[in-house]
C-alpha cells in the first residue's frame, strides 16, 4: 500500500511506485480522501492520472479510500505500507503514523528514501511554481503537466 493525496502525482511519487513494484508482488496506490483538504483535482481525476502513468507496471493497482488506512489494509489483507521520505522533516510525523498504524493493526510501514534527484519535490510546490508560470516539465509526467496547466488556466 502506497497512500497519498497525489494532487497531482509527481515524478517523485512515480519513482517510489516503480521501486515498490519491483519489491512487491502487488502495489496498491491509494488516493486518500481528506474532506478537510482543498485539492486542485477531484479524486477521480487524480486516480485517472495515476492509472495512466502507472500503466507500465502490471502489478500496480490504483484505488481510493476514505477513512483509516489500516482499515483498508485489513479489508484487503495488506501487510505493508510504503512511505517515501524526502528529508528529516518528513520523518517525525511519518514515524508517529507508522507507530500508530502498527499499534492499531499490526501493519508494518517501510520507509523508502527519496531518489536524491527528487528530494525537493512535492505536489504543493509544483502547483505553486506552475501557478506563476514556472517550468515544471522535468517534475511531472507530460500528461500530468498538461492537465495541471489546463486546470490552472481554467481557474484564472
Ligand atoms: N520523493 C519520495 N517520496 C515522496 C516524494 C518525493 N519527491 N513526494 C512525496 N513523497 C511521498 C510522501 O512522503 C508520502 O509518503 C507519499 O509520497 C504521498 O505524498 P503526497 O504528498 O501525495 O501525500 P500526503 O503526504 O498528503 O499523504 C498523507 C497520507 C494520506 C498518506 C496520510 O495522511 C495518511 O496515511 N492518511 C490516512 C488516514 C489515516 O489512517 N490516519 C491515521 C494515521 S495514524
Amino acid at each position: 500500500m502506497y497512500p497519498g493525496s497525489y494532487d497531482p502525482v509527481t515524478n517523485g511519487h512515480l519513482d517510489v511506485i516503480g521501486r515498490s513494484a519491483s519489491l512487491f508482488d502487488e502495489v496498491v496506490v491509494a488516493v486518500l480522501i481528506n474532506k478537510n483538504k482543498r485539492t486542485l483535482f477531484t479524486v477521480d481525476e487524480r486516480m485517472d492520472m495515476l492509472r495512466m502513468v502507472t500503466e507500465q507496471w502490471p502489478n500496480v493497482r490504483v484505488d481510493a479510500w476514505h477513512g483509516l488506512l489500516v482499515d483498508y489494509c485489513r479489508e484487503h489483507e495488506i501487510g505493508v505500507i510504503v512511505k517515501g521520505l524526502r528529508a528529516v522533516s518528513d520523518f517525525d510525523y511519518e514515524l508517529q503514523m507508522a507507530q500508530m498504524n502498527l499499534q492499531l493493526s499490526g501493519v508494518e510501514t517501510l520507509f523508502m528514501p527519496t531518489n536524491p534527484i527528487y528530494s525537493f519535490l512535492a505536489s504543493s510546490l509544483v502547483k505553486e511554481v506552475a501557478t506563476y508560470g514556472g517550468d515544471v516539465s522535468s517534475l511531472l509526467p507530460p500528461l500530468v503537466e498538461q492537465r495541471l496547466v489546463q486546470r490552472l488556466a481554467e481557474q484564472r
